[in-house]
């Protein structure tokens, strides 16, 4: 097979004092980290549709980057040259999953026939050079909303044959998912949402959404899908108001059609943000409501409003995420690089050099949430914190033992209560940075 990446060496662990642009710092797969590899507690993936597919084109300039790989779009020989560089990209980074959508993979026909069929032949191709390589798929998807046909969503369409259509594409997504062997499938609900209210039948729109998962959830059990099914968070855009605007409403929504027993959370990082919550937010609701699954690993532009699926640099952000991560107990997932290069760096190079910053920014993160953890002096606190719920009138609360009338009578008996103390919060955070910074 031809070599897509020429200019490109197996990219390789070199330590912090390298200067090679093409070597990770701080991601060192074999160090053992809290009695675990780093690749164990990393478990990469990349985004078939980044990566392969998105070329720089923005909402006022066409391509940048040629992503051709010496073959004419929209044919499926250029399917099968994604897969090629797809496989050398992984290969030379020790990548050792991906992820997709549908129509990441071959280019959608008119009739759903023909694209399923052009999706049996990638996917037979792409089984082979998995075989060859070990790696191996994190998740897939359907695209329900590029199409115009999903202009007003897929589950919470107003149409019921765009519905079908909607069906369709998940049947035969899950089909590709389980031959792929897939850990999760994953609903973004990119235009499960509304503009207007004037025009929108909000309750129909979210029962469809629901009705939709539960026949997705039935038919991929029937077909031997044991993963996880994941709902992808996100507040806005493309649609003015999504359904899934965050956890805390994902999760409620699932709870609420009995879907929580299937589905967990993929939490992206840069959709916590548009959603007015840290990353750590998202993650922190995820796991203690049992549905930390997954994570998309990127990171916003706090000045801007919207989506720009940044690679993740954030040393803080990251030890925060892994922070959670690691309190979680591990993913059930793993960390997809939803993330894509800046418009004006569109050479081969910076493909690799973003996975490298995320992978390198990831690393760092695991070894400093690991510090945090084994210094506990953060723990501490916050156990010292709530002590008062261990024992006495707080142990009553805990156990749900207490009434109103027993609480209330209790703080007759004790005049005004103390203060609770302090939360020093300026305190913990110097922690935090004499851990990050530490020489
Ligand atoms: C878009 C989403 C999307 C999902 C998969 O904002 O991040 O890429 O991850 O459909
Ligand atoms: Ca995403
Ligand atoms: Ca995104």
């Amino acid at each position: 097979m031809n070599e897509i990446f020429k200019n490109i060496p197996t990219v390789r662990f070199e330590g912090k004092d390298s200067q090679n642009p093409l070597a990770f710092k701080f991601y060192d797969a074999d160090r053992i980290i809290l009695g675990k590899p780093m690749k164990e507690h990393l478990p990469f993936a990349m985004a078939w549709w980044h990566n392969l597919c998105a070329a720089g084109t923005d909402m006022f300039g066409r391509d940048t980057a040629d992503k051709s790989f010496g073959t004419e779009k929209g044919t499926m020989a250029h399917a099968r040259a994604k897969v090629d560089a797809g496989f050398e990209f992984m290969q030379k980074l020790g990548i050792e999953y991906f992820c997709f959508h549908d129509v990441d993979l071959v280019p959608e026909a008119e009739d759903i026939k023909e694209t399923n069929r052009r999706l049996d032949e990638i996917t037979d191709y792409m089984l082979e050079k998995m075989q060859e390589t070990g790696i191996k798929c994190l998740w897939g998807t359907a695209n329900m909303f590029s199409n115009p046909r999903f202009m007003n969503g897929a589950g919470s369409t107003n149409s019921p044959e765009v519905y079908c259509f909607a069906a369709a594409q998940i049947k035969k997504a899950l089909e590709l998912t389980v031959k792929l062997d897939g850990k999760g499938y994953v609903f973004w609900g990119g235009r499960e949402g509304y503009e207007t209210l004037l025009n929108t039948d909000m309750k129909l729109e979210q029962q469809n959404i629901a009705r939709l998962m539960r026949m997705a959830v039935n038919y991929g059990r029937s077909i031997g899908f044991t993963g996880d099914f994941y709902i992808e968070p996100k507040p806005k855009e493309p649609m003015k108001h999504q359904y899934d605007f965050d956890a805390a409403t994902a999760i409620g929504f699932l709870r609420q059609y009995g879907l929580d027993k299937d589905f967990k959370m993929n939490i992206e990082a840069n959709h916590a943000t548009l959603a007015g919550h840290t990353f750590q937010h998202e993650l922190r609701v995820s796991a203690i409501n049992g549905m930390l699954g997954s994570i998309d690993a990127n990171q916003g532009d706090l000045l801007l409003g919207w989506d720009t699926d940044e690679f993740p640099a954030n040393v803080y952000e990251a030890t925060l995420c892994m922070y959670e991560v690691l309190k979680a107990g591990g993913l059930t997932g793993g960390f997809n690089f939803d993330a894509k290069n800046r418009r004006p760096s569109y050479t081969t190079e910076d493909l690799f050099h973003g996975f490298i910053l995320g992978m390198d920014t990831f690393a760092l993160g695991l070894i400093k949430a690991a510090a945090l953890i084994e210094d506990g002096r953060i723990d501490a606190f916050i156990r010292e914190r709530y002590a008062g719920y261990e024992t006495g009138i707080g142990k009553t609360i805990t156990e749900g033992t207490a009434t109103l009338e027993n609480l209330a009578a209790h703080a007759e008996s004790m005049g005004a209560p103390a203060l609770p103390g302090s939360g020093r919060q300026e305190y913990l955070q110097s922690i935090l940075n004499e851990i990050l910074f530490k020489a």
